[in-house]
């Protein structure tokens, strides 16, 4: 790593007062008036999370309520955020920041939106194909009205130092880097002027050669103005620039730099040697350090236009705050509600699938707040009860007074919801349940043959915000250590049934080789038929639905669907699913059926020869062979399985609220029921019970 080869040309844009051009837009009659956006009129006229600079000017600012603006500037204009749900709805601001998104796109450069209203752009293929042949006469200034220089402002008629950088160019010893920056310059102001023209909207931005440089570039002169931050101009910026207020340390590196390594400035770190902080921090963490605060960050700009996450959270302030389960449980049905209603949304728009979700959870804390979050597996179906009652499960496994705190209170001040790790969703189903779909329609309904189904918080203080219920893209938990933690792990765990699948897909697996060993002839192919139903889950129940005519009982459903095994009357290549055997997705291979599983593992193995074999462990619980890459995962498949256990012992006061959830019996009778049990033929109405509500047509 060094400070000379990144010769990038990166900008953030960030939009500004974004929630209140949102409402001015809509009212353009009070445009140019002192205006904030409020969260809640309930006490003393809401939180403000967003101030025109008109109102700043009379000193309005955001930690004030609107009661206090309007004492400030008592014509000040107070937009509320619209309510759904009993917390705010975003959808419009979300809907203006795709405006502006989509503008961007049409320059031609790489995008990485990084907020609700802020994105980072690399422009660099762009500009050196402009480059050769450029002078600095063929720059106009006025090219540049609103542009700034850092380190190249001057007290007398150049205060923007743009003459002063011009000049600097046409010497001899320029180089291409400050060429590229200021053609940079010159293509944000024109997106800008696009942007403005297109949506109505402001924004500010800011150029260099690196996204750290780029961000902190781009506060520097607001609003609706651009800076440029220099390579050569960055030691003696950061000499008094405070390096809390740098992207990456804002965090809990930051406060151990500026309490702990005494630090407040950039340049402070700099006088650390590189060692110190390897070892204070770890070899990675202390070289990137050692770089970043001389302004070197290689973090590329990775074109994505659509949120990592989609989530929401809600603020329970003061009396607000949730002390039982019951208002716990209420609140994550509505958020939960809220990200499947997105989710849905963005699967029919972007045709994605995500397979995450995360609940994170504020607590009072006997001595101070704390939080935690928690991740589970989710499932395509987004049905908003049975998020809802995961999420619960999680939170109710981390009641503190559960643990042996009994003296905590168990009060909650935030909850957050939110889905990421997004795959394609033709690729993530196409490949599998096509083929599941194509094989199984062939052979139980062939009139049906040829159907073919087929199937982006903005603010990174969002989450603690006193005021603001926000939406989660991007960044939403990431910023989770603003406030000190105490409990502040991820974990994945899978509380639910599908869990009570997969572990029945490992006892499968490990059962049928125990057969084999054994050399007893099993009625496997039936049973592995019946069993696809429910042990392989999404994919397989939706393959039976579609090829099971409705008006079939169950029982003749399932008799019917077992008289006839499609995977084995038919051959087929492993390579059909995994084209490449050396980039064999993990969660896409642990939803496969037992044998096919097997047989992607042997493939892989007879690939990779006796170098294979140790690509694979044996999992202490369970004995169940695994690749290397997911035994941690298939650990957490355990962890879970007892979570579900414990689950199933407690009496019913703790899942009052599940009881009341549709699906619910059926999903705890279902995770109850011996797998033994499972496989039995009687029980087969239950089981294809356990299938139409997975659909939810029960
Ligand atoms: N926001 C929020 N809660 C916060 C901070 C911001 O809901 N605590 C919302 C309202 C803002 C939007 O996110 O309009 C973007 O946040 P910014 O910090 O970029 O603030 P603004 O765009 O309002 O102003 P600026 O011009 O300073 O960027």
């Amino acid at each position: 790593m060094n400070a000379e080869g990144d010769r990038r040309v990166i900008a953030l844009i960030d939009m500004d007062c974004f929630y209140v051009q949102v409402e001015e837009r809509e009212n353009p009659n009070n445009k140019g008036k002192p205006a904030c956006v409020v969260q809640y009129r309930k006490w003393k006229g809401g939180g403000i999370i967003s101030v025109n600079y008109e109102a700043r000017a009379l000193g309005v600012t955001r930690q004030m309520r609107g009661d206090e603006a309007r004492e400030k500037c008592p014509d000040c204009i107070l937009y509320r955020v619209p309510e759904r749900r009993g917390k705010a709805d975003l959808t419009k601001y979300r809907d203006g920041g795709k405006e502006v998104i989509d503008v961007m796109c049409s320059f031609g450069v790489c995008v990485e939106r990084a907020s609700i209203d802020e994105a980072y752009i690399d422009m660099t293929m762009v500009i050196e194909q402009t480059l050769p042949g450029c002078t600095a006469t063929a720059i106009n200034v006025e090219e540049l009205p609103n542009t700034h220089f850092v380190g190249w402002e001057n007290e007398t008629d150049d205060v923007k130092g743009v003459h002063g950088w011009l000049k600097a160019l046409s010497k001899e010893d320029c180089n291409d880097n400050d060429w590229k920056l200021m053609l940079g310059a010159v293509l944000v102001e024109k997106i800008r002027a696009a942007i403005y023209e297109k949506t109505g909207f402001r924004c500010s931005a800011g150029i260099a050669n690196n996204k750290m440089l780029a961000k902190l570039a781009c506060g520097i002169n607001k609003p609706n103005k651009q800076t440029v931050l220099p390579f050569t101009s960055v030691q003696d910026f950061f000499t008094t620039f405070p390096l809390k207020k740098v992207r990456n340390l804002g965090g809990k590196l930051g406060l151990t730099l500026r309490e702990e390594l005494l630090c407040t400035t950039m340049a402070d770190i700099t006088h650390i040697p590189e060692k110190i902080l390897q070892e204070r921090f770890d070899t990675k963490t202390g070289t990137w350090l050692y770089w970043y605060a001389r302004g070197v960050d290689h973090d590329p700009v990775s074109s994505r236009r659509l949120p990592k996450s989609i989530g929401c959270n809600k603020n329970f302030t003061g009396l607000a705050a949730l002390d039982s389960e019951e208002k716990i449980s209420h609140w994550l049905e509505e958020l939960c509600a809220e990200v499947s209603e997105r989710l849905e949304k963005d699967r029919e728009t972007n045709c994605r699938l995500a397979k995450l979700l995360t609940v994170t959870v504020r607590l009072e804390g006997d001595i101070r707040p704390y939080s935690y979050t928690r991740s589970i597996p989710l499932h395509s179906s987004y049905d908003k009860i049975r998020m809802a009652k995961s999420c619960l499960a999680v939170v109710m496994k981390e009641n503190p007074c559960k643990q042996g705190n009994a003296k905590i209170p168990w009060v909650v001040t935030c909850l957050g919801v939110s889905a990421s790790k997004f795959v394609d969703q033709l690729e993530s189903s196409s490949r599998i349940d096509h083929f599941f779909a194509a094989k199984q329609s062939t052979i139980l309904n062939p009139e049906k043959e040829k159907r073919v189904e087929e199937e982006p918080l903005h603010r990174k203080d969002g989450l603690y915000d006193l005021h603001a219920d926000q939406e989660d893209e991007e960044f939403g938990m990431e910023e989770i250590d603003k406030i000190p933690t105490e409990t502040n792990a991820v974990n994945i765990i899978e509380p639910e049934y599908h869990m009570a699948q997969i572990s029945a897909l490992s006892n499968e697996i490990f059962q049928e080789n125990k057969e084999k060993a054994s050399g007893a002839s099993s009625p496997c192919l039936n049973r592995e038929n019946n069993d696809s139903v429910k042990k392989t889950g999404f994919f397989a129940s939706r393959s039976l639905k579609k090829c099971v005519p409705i008006h079939h009982s169950s029982e003749e459903s399932i008799a019917q669907s077992s008289q006839v095994n499609p995977f084995n009357q038919t051959t087929f290549s492993v390579e059909e699913i995994f084209p490449d055997l050396n980039q064999v997705d993990m969660e896409t291979l642990a939803l496969l059926p037992p044998h096919l599983r097997r047989q992607v593992l042997q493939a892989i193995q007879s690939k990779q020869g006796n170098e294979g074999t140790a690509k694979f462990v044996v999992c202490d619980k369970c004995k169940e062979e695994f690749l290397k890459e997911e035994i941690e995962e298939h650990n957490d498949f355990h962890v879970a399985a007892e979570l579900q256990r414990e689950f199933s012992l407690q009496p019913s006061t703790s899942s009052s609220s599940f009881n009341n959830l549709e699906g619910a019996k059926v999903v705890k009778k279902s995770s109850k029921r011996p797998l033994k049990n499972q496989k039995n033929a009687t029980k087969d109405t239950k089981r294809s019970r356990t299938i139409e509500s997975f659909f939810g047509n029960s």
